[in-house]
């Protein structure tokens, strides 16, 4: 079984190929030529350069590799972003599955596809509707919400008019070891490694504490895509969440249990966003009818794992 994923470079893209090889599949992939870490992978992982959204590249690279599967990961990742480049978002998240699905149906028609979508695509809900459920309709509130519902839109219209076998994976919070530090649990990690190692002597600065997301950890989620992969209908949509709330004061609380010293908090309200939704919860049992998945690893060990990832990464600059 060969697996193609576009954005391998990037933090899910790194666990799935991990999780792939280690199963014994063979992996390649694309990532930005500009992109950070166009080199990752484990051993025996192909990455190949390129943007997703040149369609040619993409058609060359699908005829090369023929994969039986394909991932669509590469994306503008960040709210944040996309609300300082709207337009820079909805060409990569939306233009770049039309490019993917195109070449998919030119160079690789059998090959089964996923592609991710958000749940920042449902927009603000009201308690009422928790915990979300796919037949929710999506009302997005960001560029990047927006971005994510129309690549949804092109996957199902490559489904119904090209007949490809895609299937959707609304993908809510997720983090891990590895994440970039521009998400908050990893942006909270990353400070209190510092601040235990001594490197940082201002307390830890944070944003808006009240909002409410579904956070999984990274391995469960890349476990949930390959299930659906293998096991997902062509066409349909799955959440693929904890089913639980935590609001970003518990997280804060946890990780800061975890440190060597106390740990001040300092309100920064550059860390803050105006359009943001409040509470995100999702309810994961589609996934789980159709492919037996549940989340595994409780967020208190993502949390750890992901502070331990931090101190390591210190602790290797501090050697250099
Ligand atoms: O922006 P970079 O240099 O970090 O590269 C990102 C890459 N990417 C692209 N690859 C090919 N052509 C493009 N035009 C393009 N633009 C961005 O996609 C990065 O390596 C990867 C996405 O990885 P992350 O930003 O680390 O996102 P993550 O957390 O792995 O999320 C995977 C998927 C995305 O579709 C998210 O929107 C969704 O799950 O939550």
């Amino acid at each position: 079984m060969r697996t193609f994923i576009t954005g391998i470079a990037g933090f899910v893209g790194q666990h799935l190929a991990a999780h792939l090889t280690a199963e014994g599949e063979e992996v390649a992939g694309l990532a930005l030529a500009a992109g950070r870490r166009p080199e990752a992978g484990p051993a025996g992982v192909r990455v190949h350069e390129g943007d997703v959204c040149h369609g040619e590249r993409v058609r060359a690279l699908l005829k090369e590799v023929r994969p039986d599967r394909i991932i669509h990961l590469a994306a503008r990742s960040s709210v944040a972003d996309s609300l300082r480049d709207p337009w820079g978002t909805f060409a990569v998240n939306a233009g770049g599955t039309v490019s993917l699905l195109e070449a998919a149906a030119a160079a690789a028609p059998a090959a089964r596809i996923l592609v991710i979508g958000s749940a920042e695509a449902y927009g603000e809900v009201r308690e009422e509707e928790l915990p979300l459920t796919e037949r929710r309709p999506l009302e997005p509130l960001t560029p990047y919400g927006i971005s994510k519902a129309a690549a949804e839109q092109v996957a199902l219209f490559y489904r119904r008019a090209r007949g490809l076998h895609v299937v959707v994976a609304r993908a809510f919070n997720h983090t891990g070891p590895g994440q970039e530090p521009t998400f908050v649990c990893s942006d909270f990690a990353r400070q209190i490694a510092r601040i235990d190692a001594g490197r940082e002597r201002a307390g830890l600065r944070v944003g808006d504490l009240t909002a409410r997301r579904d956070f999984l950890d990274v391995r469960d989620v890349v476990r949930a895509y390959v299930l659906l992969l293998e096991k997902g209908d062509a066409g349909e949509v799955y959440n693929v969440c904890s089913g639980k709330a935590w609001s970003i004061g518990e997280i804060l609380e946890i990780l800061r249990g975890y440190a060597g010293r106390p740990i001040a908090v300092e309100a920064d309200p550059a860390r803050g966003r105006s359009e943001d939704v409040p509470t995100l919860v999702g309810s994961f049992a589609k996934l789980e009818a159709a492919t037996g998945w549940r989340p595994g690893i409780p967020l208190e060990r993502t949390l750890k794992d992901l502070l331990d990832s931090w101190r390591a990464v210190l602790e290797k600059d501090q050697r250099r």
